[in-house]
């Protein structure tokens, strides 16, 4: 990263969705000047949309810490250098440990959107502490998924949009949220074809259902009566894959008779739809020779949530559109992203399941705010903005306060942050390098280790050399296993593979501290200052144990090679190839067969007819989706307001009927309240809305400095939101149905 480096592009990746598009950056100085997309990467080709153009906000936003920060007696912050912060917290979280037990301190957090490769080293300084809970955003949308994936296929499925004959999107917006790589193109590609259909099932007319063949817009939070409705139809009218049932599937036959009661007619009432229209689309997917769905926040975080993730399923599992181009397909993985387990854990207080090993966030506050001598004491927070982005703020907040120490590691100065014990200011994404673990494709997965772009700003520190500082003042690990394991590094990678697995034999802690031991050790021998890519060594062993075959197929002889190919290959690499049959050697159950019924699952489908649909009150009368995702949103990763092109406030989206009534046009001024909390917003008139209905954008409403203190702009969201409307299974929030009285503010009233 010479001055001689000005002039050229820099590879690295968009860090604001899960895509992760390959991205070009010239720089001037330490400016972004320009960004394009990188035609040679692997997974998206020189696709982008119109926010990675926008990154120099991240990297130059002019919010970013420099110096870790101690919280005083007073309340105040102080900068203190990174060797008393480092001892002083090792010492807090050893006192934390010894007084209430290494299990009381919590972890939150490990990546965003763009980064995983810190929260890989996480794990280890958990162990180190004896910290046994940990949660992260997944928690609040996947987990629900998650758990009905583990009883079925076992494992995480994607679709084959680019192939599907019938393509269809619950509660997801990809215009605007992406999620399927090249999401605009993928869908301009399917709107034209006259041979394939798109399905959008969302209450609001979105971008994408406009270029939809069939758009179901149900009454918000209606989705499970919508999906049983279909599902009736393709039982009662057998549109099912008997053939795929009987090979491939267990227990169809527990199944289907619950299809076969459902009213068809009383659903479609019950989610505002005609019936002929909903027999359209299950004739269309039961007709089509492939189907591929994505559920997202809409049903995720709404009513019913892991009900809807189970009848999704099973809509392309009865039709057989699993494992072929163009339907559901299983994948490898890098590092799982979480990990199902049926053996249930519980949160340690309340009681609360805990699918993929992840405390659900909404139960976080509740398992703190308590006098239960198993309450979480202390927490670690990073790459994530909780008192932010969790429901209930005020409760969360209340949360934090009671903890006896909070650490949060962050580019900025967050909501969180300010909340916290010590602050740490991490390198940002493009100053170290970096990895994310969405690797979800079929039959090409690929991989992207990004290379730094500039040099880290001085005073910050990359995650990995974070957790390594506090577990060396822990005193974790001897001296003598790290000498040994240098002396084998040094000699080469076989003598270290044969060291590491011997003393993996001998000692069940050296797996739990891998990433901790190999940065230690392998790390500085790794070319270009790439020491944080060294938990990618154990990662690729994994591969090569776990996908040997399809490892080879991707060109790897040995893990060894892809860990070589990892670390040398710019623009990503594909690490697993692999064959449509393959999909079934993913299937962990018996026979590689998918069993078909949760009995849990189908009591709730039957009790349906008992279900309330309806959550709105006389006192709040609106569902308000909190949380939209639109042109210019990226969660909270951006901490300026001027990247925004359009939509600089964050307009609340109401139907045009609805503000008639209420007498508010474009631009007056609205006051939305809810059981927890109130906030102002501009109102934007949008047809696009169905009456009752109203929508605010995600990541606005943060406190961003000024010369006068702070000042927000726009609605906080989770001020409104109250943690205790979760799904009973999964307690993921319903973030997309919060019921809400809207009204004029008084001074702004206009004659309607
Ligand atoms: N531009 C942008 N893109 C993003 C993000 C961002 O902040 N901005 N964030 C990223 C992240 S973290 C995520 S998880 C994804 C989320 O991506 P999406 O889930 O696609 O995003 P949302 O807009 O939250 O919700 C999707 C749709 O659900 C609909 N919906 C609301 N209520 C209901 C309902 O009751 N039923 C049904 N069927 N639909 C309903 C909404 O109208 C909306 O169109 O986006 C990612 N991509
Ligand atoms: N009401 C409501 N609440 C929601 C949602 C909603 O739709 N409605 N959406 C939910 C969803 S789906 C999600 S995924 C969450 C997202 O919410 P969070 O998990 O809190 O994550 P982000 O807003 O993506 O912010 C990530 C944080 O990482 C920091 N960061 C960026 N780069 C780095 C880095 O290199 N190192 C470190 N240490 N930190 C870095 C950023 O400054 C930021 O504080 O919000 C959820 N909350
Ligand atoms: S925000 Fe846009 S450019 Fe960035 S990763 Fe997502 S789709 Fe790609
Ligand atoms: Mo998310």
């Amino acid at each position: 990263m010479t001055d001689q480096a000005e002039g050229t592009w820099h590879k690295s990746a968009c860090i604001l969705c899960e895509n992760n598009c390959g991205i070009q950056i010239r720089r001037d100085g330490r400016r972004f000047a320009k960004i394009r997309g990188d035609k040679d990467h692997v997974a998206t080709g020189g696709y982008t949309c119109n926010k990675a153009l926008r990154l120099d906000h991240y990297q130059n936003g002019g919010t970013r810490l420099t110096t870790p920060l101690r919280r005083e007696a007073d309340g105040s912050f102080t900068a203190v250098d990174w060797d008393t912060a480092m001892r002083e917290i090792a010492a807090r979280l050893t006192a934390v440990r010894d007084t209430h037990g290494g299990e009381t301190i919590f972890f939150y957090g490990g990546g965003g959107q763009g980064n995983h490769l810190g929260g890989a080293y996480s794990g280890a300084l958990m162990r180190a502490l004896g910290a046994r809970y940990r949660s992260n955003p997944l928690a609040q949308e996947k987990t629900g998924e998650g758990w009905v994936d583990a009883h079925l296929t076992g494992g995480h499925t994607v679709g084959d949009f680019e192939h599907a004959e019938v393509s269809v999107f619950l509660g997801k917006n990809p215009w605007q949220s992406h999620g399927v790589p090249r999401a605009r193109t993928v869908l301009k590609e399917i709107a034209k074809d006259p041979a394939r259909t798109m399905i959008v099932i969302d209450p609001v007319r979105t971008e994408t259902a406009d270029l939809a063949d069939i758009h179901l817009q149900v009454r918000p939070g209606t989705d499970a009566w919508c999906l049983a409705a279909i599902l009736g139809i393709l039982a009662a009218e057998d549109l099912i894959d008997h053939a795929f049932l009987d090979a491939r599937t267990t227990q169809a036959e527990q199944v289907l008779p619950h299809l076969k009661q459902v009213d068809v007619a009383r659903c479609a009432e019950m989610c505002g739809l005609q019936e002929d229209l909903l027999r359209t689309a299950a004739r269309r997917i039961g007709t089509a020779s492939s189907v591929s769905t994505y559920e997202d926040l809409g049903v995720q975080q709404g009513p019913n949530s892991t009900l809807v993730s189970y009848l999704n399923k099973l809509i392309w599992l009865l039709t057989g559109n699993f494992a072929k181009p163009g339907a559901m397909q299983p994948h490898s993985w890098i590092a799982p992203l979480a990990r199902y387990d049926t053996r249930e854990r519980r949160t340690p207080v309340t009681g609360a399941r805990m699918p993929g090993g992840l405390v659900p966030c909404n139960v976080i506050a509740e398992e703190i705010l308590t006098k239960d001598p198993k309450r979480f004491r202390a927490m670690i927070i990073e790459s994530a903005n909780p008192a932010h982005s969790l429901a209930d703020s005020t409760a969360f907040r209340a949360a934090l306060a009671a903890l006896d120490l909070v650490v949060v590691i962050d580019v900025a100065l967050t909501e969180t942050g300010l909340l916290a014990d010590y602050v740490l200011p991490a390198s940002s994404q493009f100053e170290k390098w970096e990895a994310t673990f969405f690797t979800f494709e079929f039959p090409r997965n690929t991989f992207h280790l990004r290379a730094p772009v500039l040099e880290s700003l001085p005073g910050t520190l990359p995650e990995p050399e974070i957790y390594a500082r506090l577990i060396r003042e822990l005193n974790a690990v001897a001296r003598t296993r790290l000498a040994v394991l240098r002396t084998a590094a040094r000699l080469g990678r076989t003598p270290f593979k044969l060291t590491f697995v011997a003393l993996a034999a001998m000692d069940k802690n050296v797996v739990p501290m891998a990433p901790y031991l190999l940065y230690e050790t392998l790390g500085p021998t790794l070319p270009d200052g790439a020491r944080s890519a060294a938990v990618l060594w154990a990662l690729a062993q994994r591969v090569g144990k776990d996908y040997p075959q399809a490892m080879r197929r991707a060109g790897h002889a040995n893990a060894d090679a892809l860990f070589d190919a990892m670390l040398a290959g710019r623009s990503g690499v594909t690490f697993t190839l692999d064959e449509p049959e393959d999909a079934w050697r993913y299937v962990p159950h018996p026979g590689h067969r998918i069993p078909l019924p949760i009995p849990e699952l189908l009591d709730l489908l039957d009790a349906l007819e008992k279900t309330p649909a309806v959550h709105t009150t006389d006192d709040f009368p609106f569902v308000l989706a909190a949380g939209q995702r639109r042109a210019f949103t990226a969660n909270a990763i951006f901490r300026t307001t001027s990247w925004r092109l359009r939509d600089a406030g964050g307009t609340l989206r109401l139907n045009p009927q609805d503000a008639q009534r209420l007498g508010l046009s474009d631009g007056s001024q609205a006051r939305i309240t809810t059981t927890r909390g109130s906030a102002q917003a501009t109102v934007e008139i949008d047809d696009r809305m169905q009456p009752g209905h109203a929508a605010l954008p995600n990541g606005f409403g943060l406190d961003l400095p000024t010369e006068h203190g702070t000042e927000r702009t726009g609605v906080a969201l989770n001020t409104l939101t109250d943690l205790r409307r979760r799904d009973p299974i999964a307690g993921t929030p319903w973030h997309k149905h919060v019921p809400a009285n809207i009204e004029p503010l008084p001074n702004h009233q206009e004659t309607p």
